[in-house]
């Protein structure tokens, strides 16, 4: 099952929660009750709901931002490799390598004409990273390739007519059978 699977589970579920949530608001509603006890049961719910959800978002933040990707903007690089990405209108231009699987890659990405997006993506067309590629400005995306083989750099916002040629090649080798 694919994280997009997941969520979409999760989000389903979450419906599910608040439609039973409205059901028996409703089922409610047609018993005469005193309007004041059930305010205060309802602020109370509120309460809960609410701190319920604090948590939720610190945890589901937590886990999914862990390998964060984008490092300090103003550090020197860390990574061993540093890759400069330029967009052009409309090819990338970028660094030789060799990249090795399982070593940080440091992308120094910026653009020579208008706005791009660059995305790095495996050989089955899955998203892995990206960042904005804006003239002027050099955005830092950090990526780990797990595995050697082919991999795509894409334009992800539309810069012009041939915003769909905008498509680099990137090789990755093994970490252990690359040369010293
Ligand atoms: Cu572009």
């Amino acid at each position: 099952m694919t994280i997009q699977d997941k969520v979409w589970l999760v989000t389903l579920a979450g419906i599910g929660v608040v439609t039973l949530g409205f059901l028996y608001v409703i089922s409610q509603a047609t018993r005469q009750a005193d309007a004041a006890k059930v305010q205060a049961r309802a602020y109370a719910m509120r309460r809960w709901l609410f701190a319920a959800l604090i948590v939720l978002g610190i945890g589901v933040t937590g886990a999914t931002l862990m390998p964060f990707p984008i490092p300090p903007q103003h550090e020197p690089p860390g990574a061993r490799l540093v890759i400069n990405a330029v967009g052009h209108q409309w090819a990338w231009q970028l660094d030789p390598g060799p990249i090795k699987a399982g070593e940080p890659v440091e992308f120094l990405v910026t653009s020579a004409d208008v706005n791009h997006g660059f995305g790095i993506y495996n050989a089955a067309g899955q998203l892995l990273a990206q960042t904005q590629a804006m003239p002027g400005v050099t955005n830092r995306l950090v990526h780990t390739f797990a595995e050697p083989g082919k991999y795509r750099i894409l334009c992800l916002e539309y810069c012009g007519l041939v915003h769909h040629g905008m498509v680099a090649e990137l090789e990755v080798i093994g970490g252990m059978e690359a040369p010293p």
